[in-house]
This record gives C-alpha cells, structure tokens and sequence, in this order.
C-alpha cells in the first residue's frame, strides 16, 4: 500500500537508504520540546573548553566561505530525505579559525533551547559537514533550525543540532541529550546504531 507521507526506496534509490528507513515524502520536523525564540540580532556562537574560547557572530559566518551541499538525511525514526540542498559553511572552514587543544577527542553541541547533542572530534570534523542557512534555496525556517544548524549526513538526524550555539571541546565523552537517554552514542545510520542497549 501507498503511504501518504512515507514510501518505499525505489531498487535503484535501495543502496542509499539505510536498513529500517523508509523515505518521506515532505521534510518532517524532529523538535523535542519548544522551538526556542531567537533574536538574530543577538545570535552567537561559542567555542570554548579544550579550545581557545571564542564567539561568532551570525555576519561572521556569511564571511565564511559558502558552499551547496547536496545530502541525504536520516532520522533514527525510520524516515530518510534524499539529496537535500542545503547552503552553507564547512565545518572545517570554521575549524581553521579554532585552536583546539590536541587533547580534544569529543565535542558537545549545544544549542538555543538546551538541547544537546555529543560526537567524536573525528566524527564533526568531516569534509563534508556543514553548517546550514539556507534549505532548498530559502532561508533556513525556524522549524527547521533557522538560523544556523549543524548536518552532519553520516550520522543520524540527532547529530545534526538545530539552532546551534556552540561547540564545547572535551577529552572524554559527555552524552547529549538523547543519548542519557538511550540513544546510541554515536548513531551510525548503516551499522543501525539506534539505541545504546
Ligand atoms: N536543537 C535541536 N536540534 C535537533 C533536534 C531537536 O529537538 N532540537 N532534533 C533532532 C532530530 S531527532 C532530527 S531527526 C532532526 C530533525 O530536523 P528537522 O526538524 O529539520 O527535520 O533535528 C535534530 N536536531
Ligand atoms: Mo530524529
């Protein structure tokens, strides 16, 4: 049968979704909780911990360079959306304005309403991460994290921290939000790394 909002991969769209996810057909929205209230005039980013603590402002990421992106995403409630365009900055554009202490194995995402999320320092600092404004070439909607959030494609959706405010670098692991919360601590949609027991 024909689902209204979730289908099944094509056979030739079946080596790109990972076991257990169906497609959607719109972009749904994931939010635990409120969406947060955010005056962009105020917006800011921080870094701190294990590296020199540092603040961004929304203008100092337009002054980045930007770059289209073209991902797949996929939420550990079984939906996945292939080939969003996002626009953005790579993660590691950011990473080269940082000094981060060679101590740093794992990174916090924090972001505007509490939520948290953790990932390995090697996990975050991927080539193909970015952070996003722009989602099929309108500004980033607040629902959808607007105006700044993280995607990181090869994780679950959960790493990929909406409203984002900052990056706390640490030399252990912490566990985000969904994580004490038993989700898996890393979220490897291939390996179906849903949950962590
Ligand atoms: N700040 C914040 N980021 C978040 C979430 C959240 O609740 N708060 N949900 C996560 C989950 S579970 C998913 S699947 C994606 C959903 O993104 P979307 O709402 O743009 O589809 O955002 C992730 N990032
Ligand atoms: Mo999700």
């Amino acid at each position: 049968m024909l689902g209204k909002f979730f289908r099944k991969p094509e056979p030739e769209q079946s080596g790109r979704v990972p076991p257990g996810q169906r497609l959607s057909k719109g972009f749904p929205v994931l939010t635990y909780g409120q969406i947060p209230q955010i005056n962009t005039g105020d917006w800011a980013f921080r870094v701190w911990g294990l590296a020199t603590a540092k603040t961004f402002s929304l203008s100092d990421f337009m002054a980045m360079p930007q770059h289209d992106f073209t991902a797949d995403f996929h939420c550990v409630t079984r939906w996945s959306k292939l080939d969003v365009k996002w626009t953005g900055i790579r993660v590691t554009d950011l990473m080269s304005q940082l000094e981060v202490d060679p101590k740093a194995t794992h990174v916090m995402e924090h972001c505007y309403g509490d939520y948290t999320t953790n990932i390995a320092l090697e996990d975050l600092v991927r080539e193909e991460n970015f952070f996003a404004h722009t989602l099929f070439g309108e500004p980033l909607a607040t629902e959808h994290g607007g105006p700044l959030r993280l995607v990181v494609p090869h994780l679950y959706a959960w790493k990929s921290a909406k409203w984002i405010n900052g990056l706390e670098f640490l030399d252990h692991e912490e566990l985000g939000f969904w994580e004490r919360n038993g989700y898996h601590h890393r979220g490897e949609p291939w390996a179906q790394e849903r949950y962590s027991f």
